[in-house]
């Protein structure tokens, strides 16, 4: 990998690209993921490439809702698993919840490849790879969970998600938080905490505030994600692209 300096203006999303690139070379991350990246890095620049306040709220209520949760399910995709294996490991273990890989173009040799991988950044145990469960309204593949994971779970993240999916976990009646940086696509719209953030910037939040929350009592939890407004958090994010970044 090229040598990025810190003093690059662009040092930040150049580094996050070559994560992408990696996680490709290695069988992680499909091609499609890489126009996903790009997608990505385009909301991101309008959004200055900074998290908004309205999506830190969102961070805290998404600590909140995991905190709260019976059976909360980290769902990984191949390109969540090429930026932020570790961070997603270490959500997990300062919430309780399992982690399972989840592909929109769902092959074993990935499967494999990304559960061997966050086994390597940490993670005990890593599902998805049973599929003996399914969503309702999706195609086969797409449609695949665990039983005992995604299948069982009442709070699922779901970072980067296609919105036919996001939608149809809803459908299921799961409490769902979306990460995703374009707040006018469907699947942050489907969930009930959208985060509109990068997901390099917004898992790490995520845990510092889980960290910060885990002597809240249950009122205090359930008060925090009660007071996040979902529809005024997708506007501030919308409202900060169309002004090139007030909120
Ligand atoms: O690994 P797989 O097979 O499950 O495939 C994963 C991708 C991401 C390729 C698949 O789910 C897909 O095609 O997604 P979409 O429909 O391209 O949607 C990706 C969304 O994520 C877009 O709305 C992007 O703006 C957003 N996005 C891209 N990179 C980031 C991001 N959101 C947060 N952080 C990012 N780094």
């Amino acid at each position: 990998m090229t040598e990025i300096p810190d003093d690059h203006p662009r040092a930040a999303s150049l580094r996050t690209r070559h994560r992408i690139e990696d996680g490709v070379e290695k069988g992680i991350t499909s091609k499609q993921g890489l126009i996903a990246e790009g997608r990505g890095e385009a909301f991101d620049y309008l959004l200055g490439e900074r998290t908004l306040p309205s999506a830190d709220d969102a961070e805290r209520a998404a600590a909140a809702q995991l905190l709260l949760a019976d059976h909360a399910v980290l769902s990984v995709n191949g390109n969540v698993a090429a930026l932020v294996p570790g961070e997603m490991v270490e959500l997990a273990e300062a919430t309780g919840a399992d982690v399972e890989v989840n592909l929109f173009n769902r092959t074993d040799e990935r499967m494999d490849a990304i559960a061997d991988h966050l086994r390597d950044h940490g993670a005990d145990e890593v599902k998805g790879l049973a599929a003996d469960a399914r969503i309702p309204g999706l195609d086969h593949e797409r449609a695949k969970v665990d039983a005992d994971g995604i299948g069982d779970a009442d709070v699922v993240l779901v970072p980067l998600e296609d919105g036919d999916r996001a939608a149809a976990l809803a459908e299921m009646g799961k409490t769902e938080i979306v990460v995703d940086l374009n707040p006018m696509s469907r699947s942050p719209r489907a969930a009930a905490i959208p985060v509109i953030d990068n997901v390099v910037r917004a898992i790490p939040r995520m845990t510092e505030h889980a960290r910060d929350l885990a002597g809240a009592s249950d009122d205090e939890l359930e008060r925090i994600v009660a007071e996040f407004d979902a529809e005024e958090a997708l506007a501030a994010a919308e409202r900060a692209i169309r002004t090139g970044g007030d909120e």
